[in-house]
């Protein structure tokens, strides 16, 4: 079997003291140790971006991480595909700072990353390329010669024509994305979005179903939602509190919890959740005293404006609203912006009789998957999601919310804690169904096995593409 090569912007290197990676990391591993091969993507380091790659092995895989120096960093991660593409694709055009240097810094980077992984690539491998900082990588390859099938997943979000269109260099990034032979989306919804934008560009041929043609290359798209490995996180959840959290434990269990954790970022719908929660405190006094949100955001993305923004006016959010409903004795609302660790997260998920997942915008939204598994199946939570999470799409029995709207949010938080057990049951078991089913590997499983099934090149046979191809690459 030829080797995977993954390429990611962020590289996971084996770390034996870590324990409890997620749901990118797992999916990937699975992948690589089935086939044997390398992970190649940045260290998180700043520095020589030409000093020789980092290398590490272990068994059949192999890792090559690269540094980045100060101006790609900036003009690469932090503009270009934070402050441009993130919040494009998540909807928000009035968060886009767009210059042209940091176009020409995120293209300089897919260049550059392209010329570094050329000289370990092989004939037969296929490649997976993952998310939005790589766009125009598979382009980058194809100029240098590379004919291997390379894939790509999309983990955000694709929007709408006319925010697409309204990127600068919208065009080149269309052209460029053609250049992959699959295109792997979390929604039919994005894969739809991607076509539509295709349509309205350029002549788009679709001679079959998923099977296309356009800028004169083939290419593919379907659709791979994003899974978890249910298991694992049943087993981590399971297990007591560490006696040291003993008063956590009790802490939790004198009221009913609420729960959340994510990455603080805009896309994640925290200031309108907070919001809903006071709408939840204002129009239903019964729960006084009697409930607790816990809203768990680590700092991420700290260097982006955008970002230092939503933590000042969360911060002060958090205060006004436990200064207003707040007694001696109960705090209505935690919010910790801090990193936790996985397995303590998954233990405290059992804990919450609701779990609050109501991003504005969400590729797909892992968190709402781990909650769920998270659950004592003999007594589980409620999940209140965002019908614009990706995870909406497959999880049709959570309560879904509109999270613009803070009184439907406020409702169903009300209804969530009120919930009679044999409803949260039928619930919880309607959406374990599907998240068994389609668990993280299964979506590797897939994505590489319709990769596998492409030829390079050339139309893909036994995948319903009929047509004479266009003649791919010179
Ligand atoms: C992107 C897409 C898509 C969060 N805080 C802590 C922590 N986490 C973990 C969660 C979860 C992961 O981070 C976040 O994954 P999400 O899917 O919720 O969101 P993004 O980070 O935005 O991921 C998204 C995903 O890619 C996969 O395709 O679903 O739509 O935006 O696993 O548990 N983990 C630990 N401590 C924390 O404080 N240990």
């Amino acid at each position: 079997m030829s080797r995977l090569v993954v390429v990611s912007n962020r590289i996971s290197i084996p770390d034996d003291k870590k324990t409890g990676a997620g749901g990118l990391t797992v999916g990937v591993l699975g992948a690589l140790k089935a086939a044997g091969g390398l992970w190649f993507g940045w260290s998180g380091d700043i520095g020589d971006p030409d000093a020789p790659l980092k290398t590490t092995h272990r068994g059949n895989i192999h890792w090559a991480s690269f540094q980045l120096s100060e101006q790609d960093y900036q003009q690469y991660y932090c503009e270009f595909s934070n402050a441009v593409l993130w919040p494009a694709f998540h909807y928000r055009l009035d968060l886009v700072k767009y210059d042209r240097q940091s176009w020409e810094g995120y293209s300089r980077v897919n260049a550059r990353l392209a010329e570094q992984l050329l000289p370990l690539l092989e004939p037969d491998d296929i490649l997976w390329i993952h998310d939005y900082h790589l766009l125009p990588f598979a382009s980058e390859l194809r100029k240098r010669g590379v004919q291997n099938r390379i894939g790509f997943f999309l983990h955000i979000p694709f929007p709408a024509p006319d925010i697409f269109t309204a990127l600068p260099p919208f065009a080149t990034l269309l052209d460029q994305l053609c250049d992959y032979d699959l295109l792997g989306f979390q929604t039919e919804g994005d894969r739809q979005s991607f076509l539509d934008t295709l349509n309205g560009q350029t002549t788009l041929y679709s001679p079959a179903a998923g099977s296309h043609q356009a800028y004169g290359k083939t290419f593919r798209t379907a659709v791979y939602p994003i899974g978890i490995s249910p298991g694992e996180i049943a087993r981590q959840a399971a297990g007591p509190l560490p006696a040291k959290l003993a008063q956590l434990k009790a802490e939790l269990a004198r009221v009913k919890n609420i729960f959340s954790v994510e990455r603080l970022d805009y896309s994640k719908g925290l200031p309108e959740r907070f919001a809903a929660f006071e709408s939840l405190l204002e129009k239903y006094p019964e729960h006084h005293g009697q409930i607790r949100y816990t809203q768990i955001a680590p700092t991420s993305r700290g260097d982006v404006q955008a970002y230092q923004d939503i933590r000042h006016q969360l911060e002060t959010e958090a205060g006004r609203i436990n200064g207003k409903y707040g007694q001696l004795g109960w705090t209505p609302l935690y919010y910790l912006n801090q990193h936790f660790d996985r397995k303590l997260l998954m233990k405290v998920f059992r804990y919450a009789d609701v779990g609050l997942v109501t991003p504005l915008r969400d590729g797909m939204n892992l968190v709402a998957k781990e909650y769920l598994a998270a659950q004592d199946p003999a007594n589980p939570g409620v999940l209140i999601l965002s019908r614009f999470a990706g995870a909406a799409q497959e999880l049709g029995s959570a309560l879904l919310v509109n999270p613009y709207d803070r009184d439907e949010m406020a409702l169903a938080m009300h209804k969530a804690l009120k919930m009679p057990l044999a409803e949260r049951i039928a619930r919880h078991s309607e959406a374990m169904e599907v998240l068994l089913k389609n668990d993280i590997d299964h979506w590797q499983k897939r994505f590489i096995a319709d990769l596998r099934g492409l030829e390079p090149g050339v139309a893909k046979p036994g995948m319903g593409n009929k047509v004479a191809p266009f003649p791919r690459r010179a």
